[in-house]
């Protein structure tokens, strides 16, 4: 299988998580691919209109996207899922935590590309940082079930979002507001699944 991959991308990261977990890291042949929202990818748009990564092709030539479908086909790839639980509460339950982790990454890019730019509009770095506050908030409120509950999809795409805090806004101390999750956050960084994934910023 080939992953349209970056070691910059957060979402891409969710991947190779989900096949370290699974043990299918061998069978990803990771091409890297530079995806840029201000700049159509051409040939990545051969397999994802989208222009997006991660975007995994099939052996059989079938293309999936996005991160959450790559998530869930790699899970179930070799025999029960486990990282998606079939419960439907636990399910549902693991579903919206991706939903979150997803939702604050995808601010949270926006928020770094703003500002990135030249003169970047303060509308809508206050827009984000109200957004990412409220978004901690909720998590810290969360942590302890967090905790308490076997590791799944949720669990990734969360932590993968405060990894990416870290990466790109490390200026921004979100441990001192945020006790609980800074100890979940410690848990989860140390899986061997997550050390294997460190981000790099090759650019
Ligand atoms: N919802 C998508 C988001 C993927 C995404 O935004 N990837 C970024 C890289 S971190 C990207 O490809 N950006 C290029 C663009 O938006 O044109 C997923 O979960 O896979």
């Amino acid at each position: 299988m080939k992953l349209h991959w970056s070691p910059r991308s957060p979402f891409v990261r969710k991947v190779m998580i989900v096949a370290h977990e699974r043990g299918l890291i061998e069978r990803l042949d990771c091409v890297r691919t530079v995806a840029a929202m201000t700049t159509p990818h051409a040939k990545l748009m051969r397999d994802n209109p989208l222009s997006k990564i991660p975007t995994l092709v099939l052996d059989g030539g079938t293309t999936l996207y996005d991160s959450p479908v790559i998530c869930e086909y790699l899970d179930a790839l070799d025999g029960k899922p486990q990282l998606f639980p079939l419960d439907r509460k636990r399910r549902i339950l693991a579903l919206r935590r991706q939903a979150l982790g997803d939702g604050f990454l995808d601010l949270l890019v926006l928020a770094r590309n703003e500002r990135l730019r030249e003169q970047p509009s303060q509308l809508h770095l206050t827009n984000a940082a109200v957004r990412s506050a409220a978004v901690l908030a909720s998590l810290e409120r969360e942590a302890d079930a967090l905790a308490a509950s076997a590791f799944d999809i949720g669990h990734i795409a969360i932590g993968c979002a405060l990894s990416y805090l870290d990466f790109r806004f490390a200026d921004q101390d979100w441990r001192k507001d945020n006790p609980r999750l800074a100890i979940w956050h410690a848990v989860f960084a140390a899986r061997p699944s997550v050390r294997a994934t460190l981000p790099v910023d090759d650019s």
